[in-house]
């Protein structure tokens, strides 16, 4: 475990509750009211939903302001939801979204700087350092996270690589011949990249690499341990969203590893019922919606991010709420005769069965009336067939005993599946849609 010099903190990393709650009541409040000023979508909503800026007069009382969802920015694209003049946004990032326009964002000159010091934040928790070598493997361009984790990188004194996401090959070429300390990526990419160095016959344990903050996908504490074990390294979660900044809302500190400590001094979180939208106590799993208190090109008031956990009490931070590891995205979420399933789910399953590797994709078909999933996962180099039908009885019947539904299992050569080279897309749905 890696010991945090306290010294090296933001002061805002320092601050007992008391004193981060005051702050945050302060900012909230501007934040409401640069909202209500200046985008005509937040004068309506609080106008229709009967409340003012100023009848916030505690963190409590934001639970009476109407929640934003995804339409609503795709309502105003490209540019409605900003709240400075076009000329003053200094960059422009946009999520690509499967379906309906992109959502798009954009900074001023201070929220990159802001943001910047963020990503420093989360790396420096992660357990990267000034003088570092970042090996910068998230998508360079309108996804937020090549371009949020270089300047981040910068921001904290360490020498970026910023080679983005694919061709594996020159990735593992250059992480031997760099010697990078850390490395940013998807962890399904970070997988590939792994892969890819005992293809050529390297191995990965021997590489320079010390720390992997990974992030922008739903991964399980086994796929943590996979990664931990095949590379040597410490792997640390990251989580962000465009709509609220970009990687670094959240990230987790090496010393404990228990989920990402969300920087509260610059985004204020709650947790709400999916389906009522009300307020749940911390500790209690549900949705997460955030309002931003210090951006000023794209505010966001209370925007239902579909991620689902559970808010607790900061450790490595004690001022800073924790996320519980995301179990899905509401929208992720399967359901299959009548079963919730999430694809973590099946992930924490495939890792725990002996001879799969941890390469697979959900297939969602109808037959019949039924809808019915197949998991069509790589088997481990060098299984035997018997080995291999051993392990596909084995997924079939641990997802019945775990999830409780009945789903076929097809055993695919290693590196049957296509790689990403960004975020995974687990779920393939055929069903009819009647
Ligand atoms: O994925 C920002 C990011 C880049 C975060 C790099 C971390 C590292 P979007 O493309 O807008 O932004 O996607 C945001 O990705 O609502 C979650 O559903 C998911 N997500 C992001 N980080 C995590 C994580 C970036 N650590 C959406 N664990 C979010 C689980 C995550 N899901």
């Amino acid at each position: 475990m890696m010991a945090e010099l306290t010294e090296l903190l933001d002061v805002s990393e320092r601050m007992s509750i008391d004193e981060l709650r005051e702050l945050q009541l302060t900012r909230l409040r501007w934040s409401l009211a640069h909202a209500y000023r200046n985008v005509p979508f937040y004068r309506a909503s609080f106008d229709a939903a009967g409340v003012r800026p100023e009848d916030c007069r505690s963190l409590a009382d934001l639970a009476h302001f109407p929640t934003t969802g995804k339409a609503d920015l795709r309502a105003n694209y490209p540019f409605g939801m900003f709240a400075v003049p076009r000329a003053r946004v200094r960059r422009i990032h946009a999520s690509s979204g499967t379906t309906g326009a992109p959502t798009v964002v954009g900074y001023t000159e201070k929220d990159l700087a802001d943001w910047a010091r963020l990503v420093a934040r989360s790396l420096r928790a992660a357990g990267v350092r000034p003088g570092d070598l970042v090996h910068n493997a998230y998508g360079y361009g309108l996804f937020t996270g090549g371009l949020g984790a270089h300047a981040g990188a910068e921001a904290l004194g360490a020498t970026v690589v910023p080679i983005s996401g694919g061709m594996t090959p020159r990735q593992v070429r250059l992480i031997q011949d760099f010697r990078p300390d850390a490395v940013l990526a998807t962890p399904s990419y970070l997988l590939t990249i792994i892969d890819e160095f005992e293809r050529s016959g390297l191995d990965p344990r021997g590489c320079s690499l010390r720390v992997g903050v990974l992030g922008a996908e739903p991964w399980t504490e086994r796929m943590r341990a996979e990664i931990e074990e095949r590379l040597g390294i410490d792997a640390v979660d990251i989580y962000g969203l465009s709509e609220v900044m970009g990687p670094g809302v959240a990230c987790e500190s090496v010393a404990t590893k228990d989920g990402p400590h969300i920087w509260e001094d610059h985004f204020y979180p709650e947790v709400i019922d999916p389906s009522s939208g009300a307020p749940r106590p911390d500790g209690e799993s549900g949705e997460l919606v955030f309002t931003s208190l210090t951006k000023e090109a794209f505010p966001i008031i209370r925007y239902r991010t579909r991620d689902l956990t559970t808010l607790r009490p900061g450790t490595a931070r004690p001022g800073m709420r924790r996320m519980e590891r995301i179990t899905g995205r509401s929208d992720d979420m399967i359901i299959l005769r009548g079963v919730n399933v999430f694809p973590t789910q099946l992930e924490e399953i495939v890792l725990r069965t002996a001879g799969l590797a941890p390469h697979f994709e959900l297939v969602l078909t109808t037959t019949g009336r039924l809808d019915a999933m197949a998991v069509r996962v790589e088997a481990r180099a060098g299984l035997s067939p018997e080995a291999r039908s051993a392990a596909g009885a084995a997924l079939v019947h641990a997802v019945k005993e775990t999830v409780g539904v009945s789903v076929t299992c097809e055993i695919l050569d290693p590196a049957a599946l296509e790689r990403s080279a960004g975020k995974i897309q687990r779920v393939i749905d055929r069903r009819e849609r009647l």
